[in-house]
C-alpha cells in the first residue's frame, strides 16, 4: 500500500485539532448552563490582592504612591533589581491559610480568587519555570497557594486564581505599552507566551484545580484576541469545566467590562470599581475593592461602610451579576483589622438573608425607587422584595403576593401585617424589632 503524504497527515492533524476546538468551544446551552451553575449560584467572592507590593504598601523612598499599591514598581518607576529587594524582604511570617479561609466562610464568601501572579511578575507557589517565586526568591519558603487551595478544600470554598497576562519581570515579555516597563533588547513575546505563561498556567491547573482563571493585563498590545481565544481553548482542553474571564481575550469594553462584540472569548463579563445599569443577557461579575487600592496600602484608610458593601451586594445580586470584594493582606500575612469587621458585618446579615441572594434569579423589573430590589427563588416560586432603608410601611408594586399568602420577613418568625390597594400594591407594616441592620428581606409566594 501507498505510504499516505505528509501533507495528508498534516491535514488530519489540523482536522483533529479543530474538532477538539468545537468540542469545548461550541457547547450546548445545558452543558454551558450546568458548567457555570456554582458559580453563578455563588454570588459572592473574595478577591485577594497579595504579593512582594504589600512589603513596600504604597511607600517608596518616603513618598505615598497617588496610584493603586500594588502597581507602585510601574508607577514609581523602581528598578527591576531595587524591587527584587522586596520580593527577598516578603516573608509573612504571620499568615495563617485556616484563618483568612475562615473569614472568607464566616463572611459567606463561596469562592476566593487569588494573585498567582500580579504585572510584577513574582509567583505566590512552586513555580517550576521560574526561580522569581515563593520557594525560591523569598524567605518565606512555603508555598501559599498550596495551603490555601487545601484549607478552602476542607471549607468548601472554590480556590481559584487572579494570573496577569502582562509581566515586568520577565524579559521576554517587555510590552510596548505605556505602563510595559523594562529595557530588554531582545523581548520575544511568543517565547513568554509558550515557554512561561502557559507552562505556569498548565501548573496551576494540573496541580491546584482551580474553579475560575481570572485573567488580567491583556490590554497591552502584544496579546491579541487570536491568542486570546487560542489560550482559553488550551486551558478548557486541559480542564473542561473550568471557567475563565473575558479578560483572557481583548473583548472587555473599558472599565464597565462586559464584552464589545459577540464571540470574544471567556465566559463572563468584569466590570472593574463598578456595577452594572441594570441586568444582562450574560455572565457578568464586579470587583471591587473596599477602599481605594487593591494592594495592602498602609495610608488608605478611606473604607467603604459595611452598609455600602452589602447594599453593593444586593444590587449585584438583584441584577443577576457576581460580587468579587477584595482585601489586600499586609507582609506580615494579616488581612487588614478594618476588611475583616467589614467581611464579619456582611456575613452577619447574609446569615439571615442569603436565602434572598445566593443561587437567586434577577427580574427585568429587578428595583422600584432607590430602597427596593428584587430576586426571586432559582424555581420562580418566592420573591424577595430586599428594602434598603427602613420606614413604618413600605409599598410594593413591581412584586405581587400570590392572593391571600403571608409576607414575612427573613429572620422573623410571625407573618407581617400588609394590605393590598386597588391597583393590586402591596403597603407592608414592618416590624418593630428587626432582625438585622443594613437591609430586610421580604418575602412573598408569588
Ligand atoms: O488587579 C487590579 C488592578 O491592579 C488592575 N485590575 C484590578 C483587578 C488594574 N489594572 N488597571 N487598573 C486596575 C486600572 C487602570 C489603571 C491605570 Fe494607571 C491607569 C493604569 C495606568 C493608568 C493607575 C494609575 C495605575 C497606574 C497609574
Amino acid at each position: 500500500m501507498k505510504k499516505p503524504s505528509l501533507l495528508f497527515l498534516l491535514a488530519l492533524v489540523f482536522l483533529s485539532s479543530l474538532q477538539a476546538q468545537k468540542s469545548v468551544v461550541q457547547e450546548t446551552k445545558a452543558a454551558r448552563d450546568a458548567r457555570m451553575a456554582w458559580w453563578r449560584n455563588a454570588t459572592f467572592g473574595l478577591f485577594i490582592h497579595w504579593g512582594a507590593y504589600a512589603v513596600p504598601a504604597g511607600v517608596y523612598k518616603g513618598k505615598v504612591t497617588k496610584e493603586i499599591a500594588e502597581w507602585i514598581m510601574e508607577t514609581e518607576n523602581i528598578p527591576t533589581s531595587e524591587y527584587e529587594q522586596y520580593v527577598r524582604d516578603f516573608n509573612p511570617t504571620k499568615f495563617d491559610a485556616k484563618a483568612w479561609v475562615k473569614t472568607a466562610k464566616d463572611a459567606g464568601i463561596k469562592y476566593i480568587v487569588i494573585t498567582s501572579k500580579h504585572h510584577d511578575g513574582f509567583c505566590l507557589w512552586d513555580s517550576k519555570v521560574t526561580n522569581y517565586d515563593i520557594m525560591e526568591a523569598s524567605p518565606f519558603k512555603r508555598d501559599i497557594l498550596r495551603e490555601l487551595t487545601d484549607a478552602c478544600k476542607e471549607a468548601g470554598i472554590r480556590m481559584c486564581f487572579y494570573h496577569s497576562i502582562m509581566d515586568w519581570h520577565q524579559p521576554d515579555a517587555e510590552s510596548k505599552a505605556e505602563y510595559g516597563h523594562q529595557n530588554t533588547p531582545n523581548p520575544d513575546w511568543s517565547r513568554y507566551r509558550e515557554t512561561y505563561l502557559k507552562p505556569q498556567l498548565v501548573e496551576l491547573v494540573k496541580n491546584y484545580d482551580p474553579g475560575v482563571i481570572w485573567f488580567d493585563g491583556e490590554w497591552i498590545p502584544e496579546w491579541t484576541e487570536p491568542q486570546g481565544k487560542d489560550l482559553y481553548q488550551f486551558l478548557r482542553t486541559m480542564k473542561p469545566d473550568l471557567i475563565v474571564n473575558n479578560r483572557v481575550g481583548k473583548g472587555r469594553k473599558g472599565m464597565s467590562g462586559m464584552n464589545a462584540y459577540e464571540d470574544a472569548a471567556g465566559d463572563f463579563g468584569t466590570p472593574e470599581q463598578e456595577i452594572i445599569e441594570g441586568t444582562a443577557d450574560s455572565d457578568w461579575e464586579s470587583c471591587m475593592t473596599m477602599n481605594d487600592t487593591w494592594g495592602f496600602k498602609q495610608n488608605d484608610t478611606n473604607w467603604k461602610s459595611s452598609a455600602t458593601l452589602i447594599h453593593n451586594l444586593i444590587d449585584i445580586a438583584a441584577k443577576g451579576g457576581n460580587y468579587l470584594l477584595n482585601v489586600g493582606p499586609t507582609a506580615e500575612g494579616l488581612i487588614p483589622q478594618a476588611s475583616v469587621e467589614r467581611l464579619a458585618d456582611m456575613g452577619k446579615w447574609l446569615k439571615i438573608n442569603g436565602e434572598a441572594i445566593y443561587a437567586t434569579h434577577s427580574l427585568k423589573q429587578y428595583k422600584e425607587g432607590n430602597d427596593l430590589k428584587f430576586t426571586t427563588s432559582a424555581d420562580g416560586k418566592h420573591g424577595y422584595a430586599i428594602v434598603l432603608k427602613n420606614e413604618k410601611e413600605v409599598k410594593i408594586s413591581n412584586l405581587k403576593p400570590r392572593k391571600g399568602s403571608a409576607i414575612k420577613m427573613l429572620g422573623v418568625a410571625k407573618a407581617l401585617k400588609y394590605r393590598t390597594q386597588t391597583d393590586g400594591s402591596v403597603v407592608v407594616t414592618m416590624p418593630e424589632k428587626l432582625p438585622c441592620d443594613h437591609a430586610w428581606v421580604l418575602k412573598m409566594v408569588m
